[in-house]
């Protein structure tokens, strides 16, 4: 090879390089003109369009259990950076309880099909699974089934990130300290896969995994909504954890095509007694029902 053929060679290469970064850089600019990314409608399958809403807010009835301080001595670095790391089994503000598992379990949708003859498209984005202060963030969080869980190590620390499901393929991994995100799925509908770490026994997360995606977590406030419901008829389970297997109420809605279907439930030491009764008791109301 001479010196000619060496520095056309070395160009080239040079000028290729170029090419594909300009290209790469394009296309990661690129917003498709208009096309929403995070629209929730992208992803609503069969549904796409609907429009009914499921929402309501979780109680809790009586005096909750108090929070208490979780011994993290057996990992230094889990002290120094959440020193006051309380459970979190129970949160409870005002009388209303976070962290509930609320989803559309069954039902009729308008025309007769059931919701489990529909088929849902898994949503490309991953939901985020933290571990900050050696404590899972959020507590209880959804998913489809297939979509990707980003599991992240904010810690100075190694963890290891156990779930501990019944219907789908049982792992762990542990992530150290800097270490990429863990991205994960699972391929069964399962309500909730616990969650657990095997290097802190206190870490604890539950994850929903559903068909559809009409489901929704309470809030700080116990408030949640279910969005994009097509108008029928449905069951709406609320689960928290609690027991061997958490705690379940479930209740009968019927969702109008524009409108809002209330759902409120309440947990706690007043509604446990007489569960039976209170479940045959459905709160359905019809705020926004369309004149025509
Ligand atoms: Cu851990």
């Amino acid at each position: 090879m001479n010196k000619q053929t060496k520095v056309w060679l070395v160009l080239s290469i040079a000028l290729s390089m170029l090419a594909l970064g300009s290209a790469c850089g394009g296309g990661a600019g690129d917003n498709k003109g208009g096309t929403p990314s995070t629209n929730a409608t992208a992803d609503a399958g069969p549904y796409a369009g609907a429009t009914g809403t499921v929402s309501g807010v979780v109680s809790f009835n009586g005096t909750p259990p108090a929070p208490k301080k979780i011994d993290t001595s057996a990992d230094a670095a889990c002290g120094a950076k959440n020193p006051n790391l309380m459970t979190d089994d129970t949160i409870v503000k005002d009388g209303k309880l976070a962290n509930t598992f609320v989803y559309i379990k069954e039902g009729t949708v308008e025309g007769g099909k059931k919701v489990g003859d529909y088929s849902w498209p898994t949503p490309t984005t991953a939901v985020q699974l933290d571990q900050n202060g050696c404590h899972y963030a959020p507590h209880v969080l959804g998913v489809q089934v297939n979509q990707k869980i980003s599991i992240t190590n904010s810690d100075a620390t190694q963890h290891n990130i156990h779930p501990t499901p019944k219907l789908n393929q049982e792992w762990n991994q542990t992530q150290a300290n800097g270490a990429p995100p863990l991205e994960k799925s699972f391929g069964r509908a399962e309500v909730l896969i616990p969650v657990k770490c095997n290097q802190h026994p206190w870490m604890k997360a539950y994850i929903g995994v559903m068909r559809h995606p009409l489901f929704a977590v309470s809030k700080d406030d116990g408030t949640f909504e279910i969005k994009g419901v097509p108008a029928g008829k449905y069951t709406v389970v609320a689960w928290r954890e609690g027991g061997a297997n958490g705690e379940e109420k479930t209740m009968e809605v019927t969702v109008p095509a524009n409108g809002t279907a209330k759902a409120d439930f309440a947990f706690g030491a007043a509604t446990t007694s007489n569960k039976s009764s209170l479940q045959m008791m459905p709160a359905i109301e019809f705020p926004m029902i369309t004149k025509r």
